[in-house]
């Protein structure tokens, strides 16, 4: 459960109140570094002057560091924090009992230190790394034999919040990567207690102390993502906050590691780049004392936060495209259940969702038909590329495409009339983005279909629909019909771009459908199509 500001706000001054009568000698606290902290947090400005002086007042609550499987970088990144600095955090606002890289303690002096403080049973425990479980004995360290499984299990029993500080304790990491031949895996994965993943390979010395603050502050969990990431320092998408984002919207991609424009900022799609596919602050906090953040230094982000991201996201200095791929996940769209519907079969009590040639669109009313999705957008490729082309981005963006892409170019200039078509088909989304990525009209749905579906990731380069609810949905694509060119000059296939397509389109599908159902109190949800695979692909919306 998360609370409200007001809520966390009220914990704050409670706990400085019972600190302020305790008489206890305040320590000097930078105001600079708190404010920082705070504002990471996503706090407003006047929990600033509160946190410091609760930090001025607290005692430090001990902290347990564990090293499993990893590479010690989550600690590196640590160690190069300057808002606080290393040593005052370790002494000011956290008491560091035990790290076997930092102690100075070692052996037996340091093991009987580790069991007094989970004697008290009052700490904090990060673990940096993943944990193998299934063949326990890797890691099998000291005098008493102990290995990382049972080390873990050890410390977590009596922590008062544990952190799996890193990827490899979030997801299993580097080690898990395949074929994981330890069978390494997250700490969440064997532990009964609750664990907040502050992932990255290794994540920013900021994330990992705001994690830590906001739980001495208010002893809480903050607000966490499917993935139980904080959402204040994961919950944004990490190219929509890069400083390149405006080179990726107008086509503007390096084209190798030496290309010169890679100092003019263009973005870095092209040669691997998966900031579209993380979720991550690194833009905006950097790492080593805010210096620089990977993209900044030339180098995609190799969505280093993300789960399996070392398996699941292909080739770190190519795009996600099917030439490049070592895993195949193909066929994640499809599935296997098959029942199309008649419209028929409508009634009182459930909705149809149809994805028919001459219709489509999501009917509520037996007798009315009366469609639920308000859907429109420009059909015409040639007419789209004449309107787009207003803005300097836009202009940019279709000029690349001219001289990137000529014969795509030529083709729809010599293909399409200049009468504008309005339509209110989903499916002519298909026909519409095919000629950019291909060059030719679309014969069939199922030619477009068989690519989506040969994709071989599981992560999809989405395109940024917008679904607004009020009485009717409303599917915006307008903004997203720049998507192919983008893409399509940024160095993703055919596969890449129709499976991102199809995804897209599923989840804002979803969303459409579920607001439906609970407006208006539908039991169930029907599927009409005349095309075989479009019922395999979509038929799981049936069942939310
Ligand atoms: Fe290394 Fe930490 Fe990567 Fe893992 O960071 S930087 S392998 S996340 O656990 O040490
Ligand atoms: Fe930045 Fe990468 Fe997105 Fe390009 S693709 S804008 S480099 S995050
Ligand atoms: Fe990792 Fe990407 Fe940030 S690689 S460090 S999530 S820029």
């Amino acid at each position: 459960m998360s609370l409200s500001n007001e809520e966390l706000k009220s914990i704050l001054e409670h706990k400085i109140a019972l600190l302020e009568n305790s008489h206890k000698e305040k320590k000097n606290i930078s105001l600079e570094a708190v404010s920082s902290i705070v504002k990471i947090l996503g706090l407003p400005n006047d929990f600033s002057a509160l946190a410091h002086r609760y930090f001025q007042l607290h005692t430090p609550p001990s902290l347990i560091w564990l090293h499993l499987s990893e590479c010690t970088g989550c600690s590196e990144s640590l160690l190069r924090t300057s808002l606080p600095d290393f040593l005052d955090l370790i002494f000011d606002f956290i008491s560091l009992e035990y790290h076997e890289t930092f102690m100075s303690a070692s052996g037996h002096q340091a093991e009987s230190h580790l069991k007094e403080v989970l004697e008290k049973k009052d700490f904090l425990l990060a673990v940096e790394g993943g944990v193998c479980a299934i063949d326990p004995f890797y890691l099998t360290i000291g005098a008493h034999g102990e290995n990382g499984y049972e080390i873990l299990q050890k410390c977590a029993k009596n922590a008062k919040t544990i952190f799996a500080m890193g990827t490899c304790s979030s997801y299993g990491g580097i080690q898990a990567a395949h074929p994981n031949p330890t069978k390494s895996i997250g700490i969440s994965k064997v532990l009964e207690e609750k664990v907040i993943n502050i992932p990255g390979c290794p994540p920013s010395d900021v994330n990992i102390i705001a994690a830590l603050c906001f739980y001495i502050l208010f002893e809480q969990d903050m607000s966490l993502d499917v993935q139980n990431r904080p959402l204040a320092l994961y919950g944004k998408c990490l190219h929509d906050l890069c400083e390149r984002k405006a080179k990726f919207e107008a086509g503007n991609f390096a084209q190798s590691f030496d290309d010169e424009n890679i100092k003019q900022g263009y973005c870095l799609f092209k040669v691997g780049c998966k900031g579209p596919y993380a979720y991550n602050n690194c833009p905006k906090v950097k790492f080593n004392s805010k210096t620089s953040w990977p993209v900044a230094a030339g180098h995609g982000c190799i969505a280093c936060s993300e789960e399996n991201f070392w398996d699941d996201f292909g080739f770190y200095e190519k795009p996600m495209s099917n030439e490049f791929a070592y895993n195949d996940f193909s066929s994640i769209l499809a599935t296997e259940v098959i029942h199309n519907t008649s419209i028929n079969e409508l009634n009182s009590k459930n909705i149809l969702l149809d994805l028919s040639s001459d219709s489509s669109g999501i009917f509520y009313y037996n007798e009315n038909k009366n469609n639920f999705l308000d859907f429109s957008f420009e059909a015409n490729p040639k007419v789209f590329l004449n309107q787009f082309a207003k803005t300097k981005i836009a202009m940019s963006l279709v000029q690349n495409f001219q001289e990137q892409f000529q014969s795509h170019y030529n083709f729809i200039q010599e293909n399409y009339s200049d009468e504008s078509i309005t339509s209110t088909n989903v499916l002519d989304l298909f026909y519409f983005i095919y000629p950019f990525i291909s060059g030719k009209k679309l014969e069939n749905i199922d030619e477009f279909l068989d690519l989506a579906l040969a994709y071989k990731f599981k992560h999809p380069s989405k395109f940024d629909f917008k679904t607004t609810i009020n009485d009717q949905a409303k599917l915006d694509v307008s903004k997203s019909l720049r998507m192919p060119l983008i893409y399509i000059l940024g160095g993703l296939d055919k596969e890449a771009i129709t499976f991102g397509l199809v995804f897209s389109l599923k989840e804002h599908l979803k969303q459409a459908l579920k607001a439906c159902k609970n407006q208006h109190q539908k039991d169930q949800i029907l599927i009409h199509s005349h095309h075989e695979k479009l019922l395999k692909i979509f038929w799981d919306l049936t069942s939310i």
